[in-house]
């Protein structure tokens, strides 16, 4: 026995001091950029030639530019919730504010379950340092603030940047406009200066960067631009050629080119995986454009849901790649999670683990040409995408205004991105198949007043409170 023993002990000794802090160095860092309303062509990379995107755009030079990348929603709140649980936003009940809005309001009882598995706690289950800088937009309560679902820091303001106030019957006040600015749970400010908060969010980012340069580190970076009202700095305002609008897209180009210089300064470039993208389409009479595809912000049209989506590694991801594969922001927490050796959240989630589809985008099917990517207007199911196919089932709109079309259209996005040629009669076969994928969201995850099977309940508090300084 001693002869077996004694090579083994000095053997597992080692093992054991020299493998944790290996694992640890090679521990990817991730900054995962999120804009508020940006359209799917506000970006020079994306076509747009109306604000210089320079910084962006060497993104997606550098890394895979994705052309079907989805967002969950057309809207704020429920696309957030995509992001930081991999679940369609009607699984953890974050489809509506409760009340009768499409997002959550100052002072909303609803939040997103403290009992649902963000991305921040998958990373921090492998020992990532982790802060949110910006737009929260998942619950404003002191229960469902960043620092409660994985985040070690948060600062910024917890939701839109023109927000009313929900009064004590329910109803909306649209002429209060409160803004505070936290710093984890506290109101450092309750009326920021909005033409600083550009600078002052990149200025908080390279501050963890910088800090954390040892890593491994996960930033989400939720801009809250350029979500209307707008605003840039003294140094970007006037400057672009689509108004204060481009102004406030070509500051965030700034903010990212200066993230990228902390990471080649740091000597971490080889060693982050940045992800740039929008929670929803862009608002075409603020300036933006989603071209060429159909309307915009708040609609089940692809304006709405499909949005910007730059994946950059270098040394990770081959430099110049395009894919126009389904991919979606569910998909984040999943493939992050395998890319780190993490477990996945011990309920059911909705997103893929994509590192194939990034390793090889050109010839990986997308696991949503088999399941479809469900396309939902606050609760309400009105359309399905499969490869090229969209199927749509109910009227655009919230509410009452989603009404069951009589018959299904069927659009090939391909060739028809405006969604104008409606092929369901030539193409009978297709309909069946993507009307089986709709069925099936129906039964899993709701669909108008029908619950879904696999729906969980939103978190709720009694007796909510508007955020004030104390
Ligand atoms: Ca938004
Ligand atoms: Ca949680």
């Amino acid at each position: 026995m001693r002869s077996i023993r004694f090579p083994l002990l000095p053997l597992m000794l080692l093992l054991l001091l020299a493998t944790p802090a290996r694992a640890q160095e090679r521990l990817p860092n991730f900054i995962l950029i999120n804009c508020d309303d940006l359209g799917y062509a506000d970006l020079g990379c994306y076509g747009s030639t109306k604000q210089r995107t320079p910084n962006i755009d060497r993104l997606a030079a550098e890394g895979l530019k994705l052309t079907s990348f989805y967002s969950t929603s057309g809207v704020c709140t429920p696309s957030r919730s995509s992001l930081m649980t991999g679940c369609y936003p009607r699984r953890v009940s974050m489809h509506t504010n409760g009340v009768g809005y499409w997002v959550l309001f100052p002072g909303n009882a609803r939040g997103l379950h403290p009992d649902e598995t963000t991305i921040a706690e998958i990373a921090k289950s492998k020992g990532y340092a982790t802060m949110c800088i910006g737009k929260w937009h998942l619950g404003d309560q002191p229960a469902f603030l960043p620092t409660k679902q994985g985040f070690d820091h948060y600062f910024g303001i917890p939701f839109s940047n023109d927000m009313g106030q929900l009064r004590a019957d329910g109803q909306l006040d649209r002429n209060r406009l409160p803004t505070p600015l936290l710093r984890d749970e506290q109101v450092i400010e309750q009326e920021p200066d909005q033409t600083q908060l550009t600078k002052r969010y990149t200025d908080e980012a390279i501050g963890f960067i910088r800090k954390n340069a040892a890593g491994p580190f996960f930033l989400y970076l939720p801009h809250s631009f350029p979500h209307w009202p707008h605003y840039a700095s003294e140094a970007f305002k006037g400057n672009s050629a689509n108004g204060v609008y481009g102004d406030c897209i070509e500051e965030l180009d700034w903010s990212t080119g200066e993230i990228l210089k902390t990471l080649a300064e740091l000597k971490l470039d080889r060693n982050t995986y940045v992800l740039f993208t929008s929670d929803n389409g862009g608002v075409i009479r603020h300036g933006a454009s989603n071209a060429p595809l159909k309307a915009g912000k708040a609609t089940s049209f692809d304006g709405g849901h499909r949005v910007p989506g730059i994946l950059w590694a270098p040394g990770h991801i081959e430099p110049g790649q395009v894919s126009d594969r389904i991919v979606t922001t569910m998909d984040i927490l999943p493939t992050f999670a395998a890319t780190i050796g993490a477990d996945l959240p011990a309920r059911t989630i909705d997103g893929h683990d994509l590192r194939a589809l990034f390793a090889d985008p050109a010839h990986m099917k997308s696991p949503y040409d088999d399941a479809g990517y469900l396309y939902y207007f606050e609760g309400h199911l009105q359309a399905v995408r499969s490869g090229p196919w969209k199927l749509r089932v109910a009227k655009d709109g919230p509410k009452q205004t989603s009404a069951a079309l009589e018959r299904p259209e069927l659009y090939n996005l391909d060739v028809d991105p405006a969604e104008e040629d409606n092929l369901a009669s030539a193409h009978p076969d297709v309909v069946q198949r993507l009307l089986a994928m709709i069925e099936k969201g129906r039964l899993e995850i709701g669909d108008g007043d029908r619950d879904g099977t696999g729906q969980r309940a939103p978190g709720i508090v009694t007796d909510p409170q508007p955020l004030t300084r104390k």
